[in-house]
This record gives structure tokens, sequence and C-alpha cells, in this order.
């Protein structure tokens, strides 16, 4: 028997949602056309009547004024649909890297995700951070070529560019009749009916084309026998020569793409609404139900109570907080009691629209009010303390921008608003420096950046200006100096103040710090001065001769005098200076930069520039090799100067098609090269090609 899949054509906006939800993300590269095809989902589906479109800005995936400036999607935004009786939640996904947080949240509260990518070689490649991700976390997936309108390339040559990304299978689940360029149909790889596209209209059945046998033949054995290696019965059958039923076909898919075990392929041409009801259909058959994927992501949280996890948080421009939770257990109601804190209206999301519900139960993606202090990626719950449920991982942020407001008196403000920022955002993250007293916004690229300023100005009117932040430099010194003396003496009316100490200035070792000691023989410094002299000559450390505190220094007080009526911890305190402020400049000042150790991830192709990249920053290559949990790609271990490092991000990414990316901490302090130092104490930017850009 063969199946007959029909596609209707219409809106089921009305119809009684009969059976059950999908929970789907929407991901890719930027640019794919993720934001366009959910247009097309919820057009085919009758939820919206006319197709916006990105260039136009009034698309339901980038809604907010920070989305539609840039014309990319810059936070995940939510749509709910229904189509033959399943309710559909859609999450359109930003596919920029530096927006990948985002994303990364959003996926651990769906079913399945639609990986849109363009036939194209090189934007392929940078899929595989997402597939990693995805499989990682075992996140069911299935692959949307779209754009599908302009394929230069054989429907063969993506696949086998897909599948050296894919740590999974692929298994064409359609495919595509081309004319040229230009998609015009498809083969479904189950039935093997052919099928033509029509402009605004369903697809029809078509007599099978000839011409495409060969091929078809050939990715239909594959698919076959990847589904195979999970099934022993289908195994049997392929080895016996025994066509399998389409029942049993259809069975695998659900059961290997749920298990994340295989990645299903489809084409399609988001702009036409070609593919898309294809699409649709084999989510609601395949793509896992609700009650599934909480099994697999609860594991041992049994019961009713009600649970949810925090995907997105979103202050909105009225001021309101919405928390986009996943509902994995129990139902949510109005008034309820989550964390300790009542929860305001729970809403479905249309984009910015919101439409009131009373009751909503497990399985569903919805929108919850007021949640106060709860953040991005937090388990909710009736039930307190609530058992936390895995959340994705945090990433580092690895682009800095020192920032301060335009107008003075907002300073106060700027803690508050930048609180909020971080709980709609973790990837975000800020600090004061110690140092240079300067505030830091941190986050994962220029983009990323300006997003949150341009956050921080429209939503609490809070313009910033910014500057490449400072690097926070040391200084030491490289001689010893025996004997360096102090003198501290005032008389002024009433009794006079007097202070005199003798100090040995030595260097230390790297990285040991500051020591004081004293060797005073026969009280000639008593002992309740002697804090003071440590004071003092702390109190010099902190600014040293050029400029920036000092480390590695061991100061003695050898000898010294004092006055029984005059003398006084104050005194001694400015003695020491003295003594400080004669001694240090004798010993050789040297200045010292922050060195940081940095672990780049960058697929093998590029290991090479990176390296390169690497050197021309002052680099001190540690080692590199293949990783053993990602094929294909290699980790580069090396020291890197801070001063080098404000756009090497930029850079990194620009020399490995956007997917290159690197861990560092601090790891010590080195003396700056001298020629460089006559720059940097020159004032001549920061010490290195990294922020002279
Ligand atoms: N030719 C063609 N262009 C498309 C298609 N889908 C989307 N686009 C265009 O590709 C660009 C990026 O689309 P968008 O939906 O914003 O991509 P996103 O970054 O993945 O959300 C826009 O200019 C779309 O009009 C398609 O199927 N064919
Ligand atoms: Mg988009």
């Amino acid at each position: 028997m063969r199946l007959r899949v029909t596609y209707r054509k219409g809106g089921f906006m009305n119809e009684k949602v009969k059976s059950g939800s999908r929970n789907v993300a929407i991901v890719g590269p930027y640019l794919s056309g993720k934001t366009t095809l959910l247009e097309s989902l919820l057009f085919v589906t009758g939820a919206i009547s006319r197709k916006g479109n990105v260039k136009d800005g009034n698309t339901v995936g980038d809604s907010t004024g920070e989305s539609r400036d840039r014309q990319m999607s810059v936070e995940v935004s939510a749509a709910s649909t229904e189509f033959n009786g399943t309710r559909f939640t859609f999450i359109d996904c930003p596919g920029s890297v530096e927006f990948a947080q985002e994303t990364y949240n959003a996926l651990m509260g769906v079913d399945a995700a639609i990986v849109v990518c363009e036939p194209i070689r090189d934007r392929v490649l940078t899929l595989a951070p997402l597939f990693k991700f995805l499989d990682d976390w075992e996140i069911p997936h299935i692959v949307f070529v779209n754009k599908m309108d302009r394929a230069n390339i054989h429907v063969l040559e993506t696949l086998h560019a897909l599948k050296a990304v894919s740590s999974r299978p692929l298994v064409a689940h359609q495919y595509p009749i081309m004319n040229g360029e230009q998609l015009t149909g498809f083969i479904d790889m189950v039935s093997e009916q052919a099928y033509q596209y029509h402009p605004g209209a369903p697809a029809d059945p078509i007599p099978f084309p000839e011409s495409l046998k060969a091929e078809e033949h050939i990715a239909r054995a594959e698919m076959l026998e990847a589904l195979a290696d999970f099934d022993d019965h289908l195994l049997e059958e392929l080895l016996e020569d025994i066509e399998p039923p389409q029942e049993e076909i259809l069975n695998d898919l659900k059961l290997e793409l749920g298990a994340d075990l295989v990645v299903p392929v489809f084409f399609g041409v988001a702009e036409q609404d070609y593919g898309v009801r294809p699409l649709l259909e084999a989510l609601q058959r395949e793509a896992p139900e609700p009650e599934t994927t909480a099994e697999r992501r609860l594991k041992n949280i049994k019961g009713n109570t009600p649970l949810a996890q925090v995907l997105k948080t979103y202050y909105t421009p009225q001021g309101g907080k919405l928390s986009l939770v996943r509902i994995w257990q129990g139902k949510l109601t109005d008034g309820i009691v989550l964390n300790g804190i009542r929860a305001g209206g729970i809403y479905r999301l249309m984009g910015q629209q919101q439409q009131l519900v009373n009751e909503v139960a497990a399985g569903e993606i919805v929108a919850v009010s007021r949640l106060e202090g709860i953040k991005t990626g937090d388990t909710i719950s009736t039930e307190t303390p609530a058992q936390e449920l895995p959340k994705a991982e945090q990433l580092e942020p690895v682009y800095a921008l020192a920032i301060t407001p335009e107008k003075r008196n907002d300073e106060v403000k700027l803690s508050s608003a930048i609180t909020k920022l971080l709980e709609e955002d973790p990837s975000l993250a800020w600090e004061q420096h110690g140092d240079t007293h300067e505030v830091i916004l941190w986050g994962q690229g220029e983009i990323h950046l300006q997003v949150a300023l341009d956050r921080l100005r429209r939503k609490y009117n809070l313009p910033m200006t910014t500057h490449l932040p400072q690097v926070p430099y040391k200084e030491t010194i490289r001689k010893p100096v025996a004997s360096v003396h102090g003198r501290y003496k005032h008389q002024s009316g009433g009794h006079g103040q007097f202070g005199d100490v003798f100090l040995d200035i030595q260097p230390l070792p790297r990285g040991t710090g500051f020591n004081f000691n004293e060797t005073i023989v026969g009280g000639v410094v008593p002992k309740q001065y002697i804090p003071g002299v440590e004071m003092g000559v702390r109190e010099f450390l902190t600014h040293g001769p050029l400029g920036f505190p000092m480390v590695d220094v061991a100061v003695t007080l050898t000898n010294g005098s004092y006055h029984s009526v005059d003398s006084s911890e104050q005194a001694f305190r400015q003695a020491a200076r003295l003594a400080m402020q004669t001694g240090i400049p004798k010993a050789q000042p040297t200045l010292l930069e922050p060195i940081l150790r940095v672990e780049v991830t960058t697929p093998s192709e590029f290991t090479s520039k990176v390296l390169q990249l690497v050197s021309g920053r002052r680099g001190q290559i540690l080692g590199y090799e293949g990783r053993n949990d990602w094929q294909g790609w290699d980790n580069v271990a090396a020291y890197l100067p801070q001063a080098e490092m404000q756009n090497f991000i930029v850079e990194l990414r620009s020399l490995t098609l956007g997917v290159g990316s690197f861990h560092w901490v601090y790891d010590h302090l080195q003396e700056v090269p001298e020629k460089l130092a006559e720059r940097v104490l020159a004032g001549n930017g920061n010490g290195g090609n990294g922020n002279g850009k």
C-alpha cells in the first residue's frame, strides 16, 4: 500500500486542538531565512492573513526596535498557531553567533528544532557548533534547506556538505525536483510519491519524474540504511531485498528523530511557502510529543507539581516583565505562586502580541508576567525550592567596552538597569574594575554590546558613551635599593610632627605581591609607629611612578629615629612615603602587563591561520591538538597579552567563517617589551594592535 500524503490549504486557527502540541525552535545561521520561514508557517496555518517581510520590518519574528533597526533577529520570539488540530509554538531564534545564548536557552524548552540553512557550502560549514550543541543535548532536529529558488549547487552536494558537519547521520526525507536553480516540487522519500508546488496553493501529486530515478534511488537507499542502523528488523528486510512497509519507515523516522539518532532533511523556499506544509506534516507526525520530551528531560522528577523553566526574559517597552516558560509538569493557572512569587497573567504569544489565557497544561510554551527576580534558565515551581533543571551553559564573555552614562547623575540608575539586562541575557556581564574604576560591559561581540546599549537607551532612558577599556597594567622594580632615607619634619604652632625611616627596597619574583618586614633593634622606631610606616609604603604602591599599581616588591624597615613629643603614626606614614618617593625611581621601575591563557577552538582547516593570528599578537603558542569530542576541530592553547585581546574575537571569527571561539583566564603578569612600554607610557594607545583599530 502506498501512503498518500496530501496537503490541505488554509487556516486552522478555529479548529479545536485534538492531537496535542509541539514546541519547535527555528535555528540556523544568520540570513538563512528563519524569520521568513516563521512568517510562512504562520501564514500557511492561517494564524496571520498577510505575510510581512524582514526588509519592511513587519514580521512576527523581528518585532522589537533592536531587531528592526538591524533587519536581523537579536532575540528569540515565540508564536503559537494550529495545524490539523495540533498546537504549534514556534520560537524564532537569532542566527548570529553573538546571540547564540538566546538560541541555546530557548532550545532547552523545545521538542524539536528546525535547522534552516542555505544551499551554499561555506554557510553549511557554519552549522557545526549548532549541530554540536543539539547533539550534546540530544535535541531532535531536522534540516530545512531554504532558498531552493537559488540553488546553484547540486542537491547531493548540499547533502554531502551537511553530512560533513553533523555527527548524526542525515536522511533525505524529500528529494527536491528542480528546474535549473528553482525548486518546483519534491519526491516524498517514504512513499516515493512526487508533488509539484504551486504559488499560493498546496502541492499536487504528479507522476514520478523518470530523470531523477537514479539519484533519488541513491538518496533513498542511504536513508533506509541509516534508519536500519538502529532497527534490526528493517536491516533484515534490506538484506533480503524486501521493500519495507511505509508504516515501518515512518515509525523508524519518528523513533530515531525523537532520540536524536538521525536528522531528516527537507527542502523549500520560505518566501514562496514551498516546502512549508510538508514540513508541518512531518513535525506533526514525527516530532516527539511534549510528554516524550518531558520524560527525557525530567528523568527522576515525577508527579503533577507545576514545574516550568524560563527560556527567555523580556522587559517590555512599557516596563513590564514577561518570562517565556516551558511547562514541563502540572499546569499553570491564573495567580499561581511560583518560587514564592505570585505570577501575573499567563499568555500565548504571537510576536509582541499577547493572548491572555486562564490555564495552560504541561507541554506548552507560554509567557508569564511579573515573575520578579526570576532569571532566564531558572526552574520555577509551586514547590520550593524547585529541583533545578539543567540549563544551557553560559557563554563566556569575549568582547568588552567601558561605558559611561552621558548624563552624570544617571550613574545611580545604571546598576538596576544593567541587572535587568542580565536577567534577559545571561551572556552579558559587567564589572567595575578595581584598578581602572571603569564600568565594563562584557558580551559576545560588537553587535551584541550595541544591542545592549540600545536597550539601555530605549527602555531605560540611559544613553551611554563607550570607549575601549584600559589595560590594567601594573608596575614593578628590577633592582634592589638599600637604605633609602625618608624624614618628615613639620613645625607648626603647637607640637610638631616627626618621623624618620630607612628602607630597603627589593624586587620579588613574579606573582608574589607585596611584603613588608622590619629589622628594627633597640626601639629606634617604636613598635606603635611601625604600622604607620607600612601604611605609607602601601599608599605609595597604589600609584607607582609610571602611574600604575605596583606589585612584587618587598620593603624592609631597617632603621630610623623618633622624637618623644612630636612623633606619631601619621608622621611615620609620611616619612615612609618620602622614602619610597626617593627609592623607587632608583630601582628601575618597569611596566607589567596581564597575560591571559587563551584556548581557541577552530575547524582544523583554519588552524594555521589561527596560529598566525596568535603569533601576530605577541602570543606564545603552548600547543595545539585535535579535539576528542569534536571531529575535525582543533584546540589551540596560547598565552596572549590582554592588550592584544580587544578585537581578537572579531579577527578570529573573520578567519573561521564566524565559528571560531575562545575561552580565556587571567594567567600572570609579564614585563612589557621596552619599545612598547615607551609607547604605552607616552599614551599612544594601550600598547598593542588590539586597541588601535
Ligand atoms: N531567495 C530567497 N530569499 C529568501 C528566502 N527566505 C528568506 N529570504 C531572504 O533572506 C533574507 C534573510 O531572511 P531572514 O528571514 O531575516 O533570515 P534569518 O536571519 O534566518 O531570520 C531576507 O532578505 C529574506 O527575504 C527564500 O526562500 N528565497
Ligand atoms: Mg531572523
